[in-house]
């Protein structure tokens, strides 16, 4: 079973790979498997691993409120890769992009506005519901045996540290399938949120992002929204904070210090999450853009995207590629996440960088991922 639990977390995670091995054991596994891709263009197929009975259409139910949020002055700005040294080949080449005016939540989303979603609609996350082996075989190599149940129950996936040092190609060595984790039980049965308003709403799909945004009446950023605000106008600059590594001076972010994953120093005054907006903010005032949370964005993932920009003089408001591709897992639907979370580190993955893309499944809920939404300006 230890095997399909390790086929979940393949499908599931890929949000943090060594940022040396791009080819790394576990693309070579899903390469190996000649996953049939047969589902890459049906979107009635896109990666449900839940039962999508009770899915819920949510139209804008609710205004936008703006006052709260960040009005971000459009302009134009260079996005994508600066700095060689960690730099992967998805973020070449850099190219010019121009982005309307827009508003943004300066805190990811919080548990206490998830919970006014919830509560008001009645909303049921990925997370909380039952797996469909149906759809989720068709990700996973052919012929692989279908589980007991009890792997099919409402689950997330969960960090989980080991106690000594591990090969950092291996992800099943620090995520694990937690049955009963999810946004109200972020480690799992028998944790809560009480006492945690203040923190980022975790164990959230893209769907259920999405949902959220609609309800509230925004929706979530582009990719090039979110870089855009992300660099904070400081457009040479590697980090949203500029050019000092992240454990040079005063702490910049949540981010993991120590050795991956296995210690902590906790420097930065948290080990795992940290409550909404406890580092400085950028040059536009927002929060958490490095470390604590990744955040999802609207847009599809494909590994080339930005090559299809090589001969444009200025890429205008790009809202992604209307293909996903993931040369790691070449029949997965994936969505973009951006800024990096309490897990990075420059050993590891660095997503903290401005330029730094990473992909998850749309269906994907994580103890480290969640999301903040914004608004047009006019
Ligand atoms: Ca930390
Ligand atoms: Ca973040």
């Amino acid at each position: 079973m230890k095997i399909f639990i390790c086929l979940i977390i393949l499908v599931i995670i890929t949000s943090c790979q060594y940022k040396n091995k791009s080819h790394s054991k576990e693309a070579e596994l899903i390469d190996s498997t000649k996953i049939s891709c047969c589902n890459q263009n049906n979107p009635n197929l896109r990666n449900k691993l839940v039962s999508n009975n009770n899915a819920q259409q949510y139209t804008k139910t609710n205004p936008a409120t703006t006052e709260e949020m960040v009005l971000i002055e459009g302009g134009v700005f260079t996005m994508g890769a600066r700095d060689a040294q960690f730099a992967r080949q998805d973020e070449y080449p850099a190219h010019r992009v121009r982005v309307n005016s827009f508003y943004m939540d300066p805190y990811p989303v919080t548990n206490a506005q998830f919970r006014e979603f919830v509560e008001e609609t009645g909303y049921m996350t990925t997370a909380e519901k039952p797996v469909d082996w149906d759809v989720l075989k068709k990700q996973l190599p052919s012929g692989t045996p279908k589980p007991d149940e009890q792997y099919l129950a409402p689950s997330s996936m969960v960090f989980t540290p080991p106690a000594h040092q591990v090969s950092l190609e291996d992800v099943s060595q620090w995520w694990s399938w937690i049955q009963g984790a999810n946004w109200r039980n972020p480690e799992g049965p028998g944790s809560s949120i009480n006492g945690k308003d203040n923190y980022p709403v975790v164990h959230v799909s893209w769907e259920d992002a999405t949902a959220y945004a609609k309800w509230a009446g925004k929706r979530l950023p582009t990719e090039a929204e979110w870089e855009y605000a992300a660099r904070g106008g400081m457009d040479d600059y590697i980090y949203p904070w500029g050019n000092e590594r992240i454990n040079e001076g005063q702490p910049k972010a949540n981010s993991w210090e120590g050795i991956f994953p296995n210690y902590n120093t906790g420097n930065d005054g948290y080990q795992l999450l940290a409550p909404v907006g406890q580092f400085p903010p950028n040059h536009f005032g927002l929060y958490d853009m490095a470390g604590n949370v990744w955040e999802w964005c609207a847009d599809l993932y494909h590994y080339d995207y930005y090559k299809s920009f090589a001969n444009v003089n200025e890429a205008d408001n790009p809202d992604g590629p209307s293909e996903s591709y993931d040369p790691m897992e070449p029949n997965v639907v994936k969505r973009v996440i951006r800024g990096g979370s309490f897990l990075c580190n420059d050993s590891y993955c660095s997503g903290y960088r401005a330029a730094a893309r990473m992909k998850s499944t749309e269906d994907s809920g994580m103890s480290h991922l969640g999301f903040r939404c914004v608004a047009d300006a006019n």
